[in-house]
C-alpha cells in the first residue's frame, strides 16, 4: 500500500523546447487546468496543481528520453516516433502538429508516377520511413539522407525528387514541387515508456482523462435551436446529443426549443438538415471541456 505521507512522485513528460509543436503542446496543458510557468531557458520544470514535470527537448530526442525512462511520456510527431523506431508505446492522438509525409517532384519535370522514381534519387530527413515505404512498393530508389533544406535538393541536383514534411504546400509550391504520394499523415501524440509504475499510470491515466475531454469538446458544439413542435421528432434525429436532446417549450404556444450537441465533422451538412426541416434561430456554441 503507497504510504500516504509520501508525496507522488510527478510524471515526467517530455516536450518540444521550442518549435512548431512547442505552443500547441503548452496551450493542452493549459486547457487541462495544469499550471506551468514557461520558464525561459529553463530544462525543466514543475507544474504547481498537478503532479507533473516538464522536460524541454529538441523534438528528435523526446522519443529516445521515454524509451530510456528518462522521461515517462512525451508529446511528439507520430512522422518521429515512426522514423526513430524506438520502444515507446503511442497512447493517444493530440489534434495538433498536423501534417504529412509526402514524396514531392519538380513540377514540369518527367517524373509523374511512383514507378518512374524507380533508379532514381530521392532526399530525405525521413530515411527509415521512406525505405520501408518505397519496399512496401516495390520501387528501388536511392535514398539521400540530408537533415534540413530538403526542398532546395532537386534544384541543386542532388536529388530528383524529394520526400518531406507538408502542411500548407507553400514550401513545395515556392520551390517549383508538387506533391506526388502521401507516405505518412502524421500529428502530434502522446507516447508513453513502458513498464510505467502504477503511481505513474495512475497520473497518466488523469491526465488522458483530462486530455479527452479537451479535444471532445473541440470536435463538438453546442446547438439551441426552435422549432414548430410537430418538427420535433425528425430534429431530434438529426440530433442525437450525448443521451438525447433536451426540449423545453417555448412561451409561444406549439414551440419548443431543443439543445443538444453536434459534431464539428457533419456540422454544415446537419445544419442545413436542420433549416430544411423547420429549425429556426439556430444558435451554435463553443464547447470548453466534455466529459461523457
Ligand atoms: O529544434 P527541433 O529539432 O526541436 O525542431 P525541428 O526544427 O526539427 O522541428 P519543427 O519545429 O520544424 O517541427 C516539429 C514537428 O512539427 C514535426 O516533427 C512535425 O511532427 C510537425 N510539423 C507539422 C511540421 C510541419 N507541420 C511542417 N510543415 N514539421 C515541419 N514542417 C516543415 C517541413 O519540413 C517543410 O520544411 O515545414 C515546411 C513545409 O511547410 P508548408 O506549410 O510550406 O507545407
Ligand atoms: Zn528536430
Amino acid at each position: 500500500m503507497e504510504n500516504q505521507l509520501t508525496p507522488t512522485e510527478p510524471i515526467k513528460l517530455a516536450i518540444q523546447k521550442s518549435g512548431r509543436l512547442h505552443d500547441s503542446s503548452m496551450q493542452l496543458l493549459k486547457e487541462c487546468g495544469i499550471e506551468v510557468s514557461n520558464g525561459n531557458n529553463q530544462l525543466r520544470i514543475q507544474s504547481s496543481n498537478f503532479p507533473l514535470e516538464i522536460f524541454f527537448l529538441r523534438d528528435d530526442d523526446i522519443t529516445e528520453y521515454v524509451q530510456d525512462a528518462v522521461a515517462d511520456i512525451g508529446f511528439v510527431g507520430e512522422n518521429v516516433v515512426k522514423e526513430k523506431c524506438k520502444e515507446v508505446e503511442t497512447i493517444e492522438k493530440l489534434g495538433f502538429g498536423k501534417c504529412r509525409l509526402s514524396i514531392a517532384v519538380p513540377k514540369n519535370g518527367s517524373l509523374k508516377s511512383l514507378l518512374d522514381l524507380n533508379n532514381k534519387k530521392i532526399a530525405t530527413s525521413y530515411p527509415v520511413i521512406l525505405a520501408d515505404y518505397l519496399e512496401k512498393q516495390n520501387i528501388s530508389a536511392a535514398i539521400h539522407e540530408i537533415s534540413g533544406s530538403v526542398e532546395i535538393a532537386p534544384r541543386i541536383g542532388l536529388a530528383d525528387a524529394i520526400c518531406d514534411l507538408v502542411s500548407s504546400g507553400s514550401t513545395l509550391f515556392t520551390n517549383e514541387l508538387k506533391e506526388m504520394e502521401t507516405v505518412l499523415v502524421s500529428e502530434a501524440v502522446l507516447i508513453s515508456s513502458r513498464g510505467l509504475s502504477s503511481g505513474k499510470q495512475g497520473i497518466l491515466d488523469r491526465l488522458l482523462f483530462r486530455i479527452r475531454a479537451v479535444k471532445k469538446a473541440k470536435n463538438n458544439k453546442y446547438v439551441l435551436l426552435n422549432a414548430p413542435n410537430d418538427k420535433i421528432d425528425s430534429i431530434c434525429g438529426l440530433l442525437p446529443g450525448i443521451k438525447s436532446p433536451t426540449i423545453l417549450p417555448l412561451a409561444e404556444k406549439g414551440w419548443s426549443s431543443i439543445h443538444s450537441v453536434i459534431n464539428e465533422a457533419d456540422f454544415w451538412n446537419v445544419i442545413e438538415q436542420l433549416k430544411a426541416n423547420g429549425a429556426v434561430g439556430i444558435l451554435i456554441i463553443p464547447i470548453e471541456k466534455m466529459i461523457v
